[in-house]
C-alpha cells in the first residue's frame, strides 16, 4: 500500500490515467489531489467523475475551483473565470454557466478541503504558512493564502513537509527538491510539461508527458 500526491491535472483526464498506469495504482493505495483539477484542458467532467468514483482519493482545492465556486455567489468572477480555462469547463460539462451544474457537482466541488496533513506531511494547492502561530486555524486570509500564494514560507525547522503545486517546475527541478522542506509538484502538465505523481512514503516521483489524446484537434 502506498500513499500518492498529484496536482494541477487541469482536465487531462487521459494523462491522469495513464499516470495511475505507471503508478501501479490499485484500490488499496490512497491519493490526495491538491487542485487546479478543472480548467484549461478539455476533459474536465470525465476527471472529475472519475476522482468522484475512487473511494481511495481525497481530492483538494485548487484556485481554479475556488474561482469556478466564486461564480455562484458572485457574476463578476465569471468573464475572469472563463478566460483562464473555465470556458474548456464550461463545454466539458456541456453548460453555459456553474449554477447551471448538475447539484452533485456543486456538492463535491463544495467540499473540497483546503489542506490535509499526513505524518508529517502537510498537502495543500499553494501551502500553508506553517510559521503562524496557528497555521491550520482557518481563517478567510489563511485561506486566500493557501489557494493562491506564489511564494510559499520556509523554514518549519524540521518539523514538516510541505507538499504543493500551483506553481510549474521542470521536472529535474522538481528531482532535486526530494530532501527540502517544501516540494511543489506542479510539473506543468497543462504547459505540455509532465503530469507528475509524488509518493508520501517513499518520496519516489513518477511523471508521465501531456497525453495526446488531452490535447484538443483544432490547437
Ligand atoms: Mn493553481
Amino acid at each position: 500500500m502506498k500513499t500518492w500526491a498529484i496536482s494541477d491535472i487541469h482536465g487531462c483526464f487521459h494523462s491522469f490515467l495513464s499516470l495511475l498506469n505507471k503508478m501501479d495504482f490499485t484500490f488499496e493505495d490512497k491519493l490526495f489531489v491538491l487542485g487546479d483539477i478543472i480548467d484549461r484542458w478539455p476533459y474536465s467532467r470525465e476527471l472529475v467523475d472519475y476522482l468522484m468514483s475512487m473511494k481511495n482519493c481525497t481530492p483538494l482545492m485548487g484556485n481554479h475551483e475556488e474561482m469556478m465556486l466564486s461564480c455562484l455567489e458572485n457574476d463578476k468572477y465569471f468573464y475572469l473565470w472563463c478566460s483562464v480555462g473555465g470556458q474548456e469547463t464550461l463545454e466539458s460539462f456541456n453548460v453555459g454557466h456553474p449554477c447551471e451544474l448538475d447539484e452533485k457537482y456543486i456538492n463535491w466541488f463544495g467540499e473540497l478541503h483546503i489542506y490535509v496533513t499526513y505524518g508529517k506531511h502537510v498537502l495543500s494547492h499553494a501551502g500553508v504558512d506553517l510559521n503562524q502561530p496557528y497555521p491550520f486555524k482557518m481563517t478567510d486570509e489563511k485561506r486566500e493564502y493557501i489557494l493562491w500564494n506564489r511564494d510559499v514560507q520556509r523554514d518549519f525547522s524540521g518539523k514538516y513537509i510541505l507538499v504543493i503545486g500551483h506553481t510549474p517546475l521542470d521536472v529535474e527541478l522538481i528531482k532535486d527538491s526530494m530532501e527540502e522542506e517544501v516540494i511543489c509538484i506542479d510539473g506543468g502538465c497543462v504547459f505540455d510539461g509532465q503530469l507528475v505523481a509524488f509518493c508520501l512514503d517513499t518520496h519516489e516521483l513518477l511523471s508521465v508527458p501531456l497525453h495526446e489524446y488531452d490535447i484538443p484537434k483544432n490547437v
